[in-house]
């Protein structure tokens, strides 16, 4: 008898537990009449999917409930290729992404954000994103069938991690294997330094890291951290070589089957969060280098003229900017100085 009491307990237990991890758009029937989905490519821990959730429950509260927007970080839907997919067919209505990532294989000149050694610091660069390029960015992401709110979210800026070596100066980069988002210009920066790059999706950056198909990759301090890299990598050189920021994009029948009312919603709580993401990002990667070196990390600081240098040596800079157009290159110059 008692055992029979004793096992009921614990099945009902075990149910508990499997209800549990069943995933929410299984268990929760919402009254929401728009239940859309937004996806990310980072971990749930990174600032932009914390400022996410806080939109997505302002805005739901906003609504009255008629709106309910679900987050899915950390690749849950699918590496950035198959999010972006998904986004242009209608299956995934919401999604961040780097404008040099697989949107510039749609949208070629959303890219030139991510120009390398373009911004001295983040003042210049929301002088530019939040400005005259940004907004002529956004029509051309609108052109191409997508809608786009109007604030970009941080990522950050770039450095380099390897398990091998410090990367001092360009010629460390000769021949080094790195992995970079799938972007042509992160593969063009990284070949006219000499290097040896491959375009692999976030999802696969930390085995490819751990199994040593590559020696090294990029990122901000924040997702070296949530992400884990540090258990996989060595050292880190603050190279800052690139910005790197995610549009919010939408997709365009969804979008357009919001009432103006709600559509107004969303997209002021998403800018408004993107804004307090950019607060936290910046925060977060000022004070990471300590975090990392009591990971076990090795730092270094870079001199970025020299690779600079041979970026214009090289014809990187005057290349891109036949690439992305005068009117485009004129407004990143205006408030970079000349990069040519
Ligand atoms: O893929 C990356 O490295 C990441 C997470 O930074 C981007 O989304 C561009």
């Amino acid at each position: 008898m008692k055992q029979i009491v004793r096992r009921k307990f614990l099945m009902t237990a075990g149910a508990a537990a499997a209800a549990s991890v069943i995933p929410p758009w299984i268990t929760t029937a919402s009254a929401a009449e728009f239940v859309y989905k937004v996806g990310t490519d980072l971990p749930g821990t990174h600032p932009l999917n914390i400022r996410l959730q806080e939109a997505s429950n302002a805005i739901k509260k906003e609504t009255e409930g008629r709106m309910e927007i679900r987050v899915f970080p950390n690749n849950q839907l699918g590496g950035d290729p198959a999010m972006f997919t998904q986004l242009r067919n209608g299956a995934l209505e919401f999604f961040t992404l780097s404008g040099a990532n697989v949107l510039s294989s749609l949208v070629p000149k959303t890219a030139i954000s991510g120009v390398g050694f373009a911004f001295k610091n983040y003042e210049q660069l929301y002088r530019v994103m939040d400005g005259d390029l940004g907004k002529l960015l956004r029509s051309h992401i609108s052109n191409a069938g997508l809608a786009v709110m109007e604030k970009m979210w941080d990522n950050g800026f770039r450095q380099i991690t390897t398990n091998t070596k410090p990367i001092m100066n360009p010629d460390d980069l000769k021949g080094f294997k790195i992995r970079v988002p799938i972007g042509k210009l992160w593969i063009s920066l990284f070949e006219t330094l000499g290097a040896a790059p491959s375009g692999i999706a976030f999802n696969e950056v930390y085995s490819a890291l751990q199994t040593k198909v590559v020696d090294g990759q990029e990122n901000a301090l924040a997702v070296t951290s949530v992400a884990k890299l540090y258990e996989v990598q060595k050292y880190c050189s603050l190279t800052n070589h690139m910005w790197d920021g995610f549009w919010m994009l939408g997709n365009r029948a969804a979008w357009d089957r919001l009432p103006p009312k709600i559509q107004e919603i969303v997209a002021r709580n998403f800018d408004a969060s993107a804004l307090k993401e950019r607060k936290d990002v910046a925060d977060l990667n000022a004070m990471l280098q300590k975090t990392l070196e009591e990971k076990g990390m090795i730092f270094n600081t870079v001199e970025p003229e020299p690779f600079r240098e041979k970026l214009r040596k090289n014809g990187f800079y005057a290349g891109w900017k036949r690439e992305f157009g005068d009117e485009e290159w004129d407004l990143l110059e205006k408030v970079t100085g000349k990069l040519v």
